[in-house]
């Protein structure tokens, strides 16, 4: 039979915690930071390292069957992938936030300012929700320095210790969505043999760190 593909981080906030939890299943493979695949020698898994923006849409078409990823990176692709389980780290909190010196006090005063974010999609749907017309732009990174450069009347970005707002000079103004790393498969294949053997080894590493 022909081994699962599992999808986790290459590099960054989630890759050594998932690493962590492969290899807590018992699961022996190497973690070359050089390799983009390394089979598991005592489990039918290889696992795939990727950039996190990449794996939805690889486990959404087949491409892995499994893939460890942030949820904010789901909601902001749409894919359509089934939530197999939370697994309790990268925890972070989308804010929209303001510079410390901004008039704005309620939420409906966001209408007909810019917002600066990497998460246009997410942003998009709460500002509909809110009844809310705002001037969205989108930014691949450094979201932070956009209201000190003029590019921006707020922001809206991942935080977790809110030192990088401070530092910025911002303030949280509003939760959005709260995320975690979690664990996805692709539609119809939640009951295969190997990936209720992976869950259930998963569920007794969760269980056994509470
Ligand atoms: O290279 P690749 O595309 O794979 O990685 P990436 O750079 O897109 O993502 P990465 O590694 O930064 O984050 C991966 C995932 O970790 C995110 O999608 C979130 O689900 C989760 N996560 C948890 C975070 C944070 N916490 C976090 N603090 N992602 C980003 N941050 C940023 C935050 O925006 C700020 O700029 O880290 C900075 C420090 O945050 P504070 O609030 O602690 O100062
Ligand atoms: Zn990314």
């Amino acid at each position: 039979m022909k081994p699962l593909k599992i999808a986790i981080q290459k590099s960054g906030r989630l890759n050594e915690k998932s690493v962590e939890l492969l290899k807590n299943c018992g699961l022996s493979f190497e973690n070359y930071k050089s390799s983009l695949i390394s089979p598991v020698s005592n489990f039918p898994l290889e696992i795939l390292f990727l950039r996190d923006d990449d794996i939805p849409e690889y486990v959404q078409d087949g491409i892995a069957d499994l893939g460890i990823v942030g949820e904010n990176v789901i909601m902001e692709t749409e894919v359509d992938v089934s939530y197999l389980q939370r697994l309790g780290f990268g925890k972070c909190t989308l804010k929209i936030a303001l510079p410390n010196g901004s008039e704005i006090e309620e939420l409906k005063q966001l209408e007909g300012k810019s917002i600066a974010t990497s998460y246009p999609v997410i942003l998009d749907k709460f500002l509909r929700e809110n009844k809310i017309s705002a001037d969205i732009r989108t930014i691949s990174g450094s979201v932070e320095i956009s209201p000190g450069l003029g590019l921006s009347d707020a922001i809206f970005d991942i935080v977790s210790t809110g030192g990088t707002l401070k530092s910025n000079g911002l303030k949280p103004f509003a939760d959005v969505i709260s995320s975690e790393a979690v664990l996805i498969g692709r539609k119809g294949e939640e009951n295969h043999e190997h990936v209720q053997d992976l869950i259930q080894r998963i569920q007794s590493v969760l269980r056994a760190k509470e």
